[in-house]
């Protein structure tokens, strides 16, 4: 149990500069709790942590790097989030815009990046020499391994037509290859935020999956997959993989799971449990916190870590999370 302002997040290393910057904005009275996720999510993005989060990472079968992020209000339910968004490195903001400026709650592709443009962001390629490097490298090893199984050629890249498949097997048709994407398709920021009054945010935002098909959206943006709050029970934030987890919800189960009376570690462990029951080895990292401040975590397939900082702490601690 820790003390608010609290702020914790998925993994650590240079994501603790997402910890700190949520933090210091709680802890400054005139920010709230959505402000202060907003904050730790745009400093992952400026930094672009691990590669995974903001531009220049994961780039998809094109070689385009494209992003996906989510805010959510625990107060109002409101949330605002862009999927597939291209050319503005701005997700999270632009997910604001959304929660802030309009009735809806997600928007995407090409016309996201329309309304970021009319609402005043910069329109830039998301693209480095590195992740440019990475994908050619990548079709130049036959684009292995592909997300989806499917007859269709693709006409967006030089990979595919994709093969069927016999199964539904995610070693075979939806996860990437650990081994050969450890450097790119790992890690998704999702933060969470608790401030003095109880009052709670949510924010997650990634650049997805590596080799993705164009036009892909992973679970980030997905309210209940991503991340999800609501402050009259708690929060939950999610990363890994996202083609299989969004299928479940698990940061919704996870916030309902604490309603119900379950501790936060008991939540985590359960909406994990759920996931590896049908897909036993998908990676999984999930961050529950309660809206007490009591937080747990727990993973699947991978030593997952997270990060967090409450009153009293001049730092982030981390957390080593074993895999279920
Ligand atoms: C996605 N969940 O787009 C993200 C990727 C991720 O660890 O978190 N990888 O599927």
């Amino acid at each position: 149990l820790s003390s608010p302002p609290l702020i914790i997040n998925t993994w650590s290393g240079p994501f603790t500069a997402a910890t700190n910057a949520a933090f210091l904005a709680l802890s400054n009275s005139s920010s709230t709790a959505l402000d202060a996720v907003q904050a730790g999510c745009q400093a992952c993005q400026t930094n672009q942590c691990d590669n995974t989060v903001g531009f220049g990472g994961s780039p998809d079968e094109s070689c385009e790097t494209t992003l996906d992020a989510l805010i959510m209000d625990g107060q109002t339910l409101n949330a605002g989030a862009v999927a597939n968004l291209r050319r503005v490195k701005d997700a999270v903001g632009v997910a604001r815009h959304v929660l802030d400026y309009t009735q809806h709650t997600l928007l995407a592709g090409d016309q996201a990046t329309q309304f970021a443009l009319q609402n005043g962001f910069e329109e830039e390629s998301l693209s480095t020499e590195d992740s440019l490097r990475a994908c050619h490298e990548w079709r130049s090893n036959n684009c292995q391994p592909n997300y989806r199984s499917n007859v269709l050629p693709n006409p967006l890249s030089s990979c595919g037509p994709y093969s069927p498949s016999s199964s539904n097997s995610l070693t075979q048709n939806n996860i990437p290859n650990s081994s050969n994407n450890d450097d790119l398709s790992h890690d998704t920021l999702s933060l969470l935020a608790l401030s003095p009054s109880g009052s709670m945010a949510a924010c997650t935002t990634t650049n997805g999956a590596s080799h993705k098909i164009p036009g892909r959206v992973g679970d980030g943006p997905i309210p209940g997959s991503g991340s999800y709050v609501d402050s009259t029970a708690g929060a939950c934030g999610a990363t890994g993989d996202g083609d299989l987890m969004m299928r479940l919800l698990p940061c919704y189960q996870a916030v309902e799971s604490l309603r119900r009376g379950l501790s936060a570690q008991e939540a985590a462990d359960d909406a994990v449990r759920r996931i590896i029951a049908r897909y036993p080895e998908a990676r999984t990292g999930i961050v529950v916190l309660d809206n007490r401040g009591e937080h747990g975590a727990a993973a699947s397939g991978w030593e997952f870590t997270y990060s967090y900082r409450g009153v009293g702490m001049d730092d982030a601690e981390v957390v080593v999370v074993k895999a279920l």
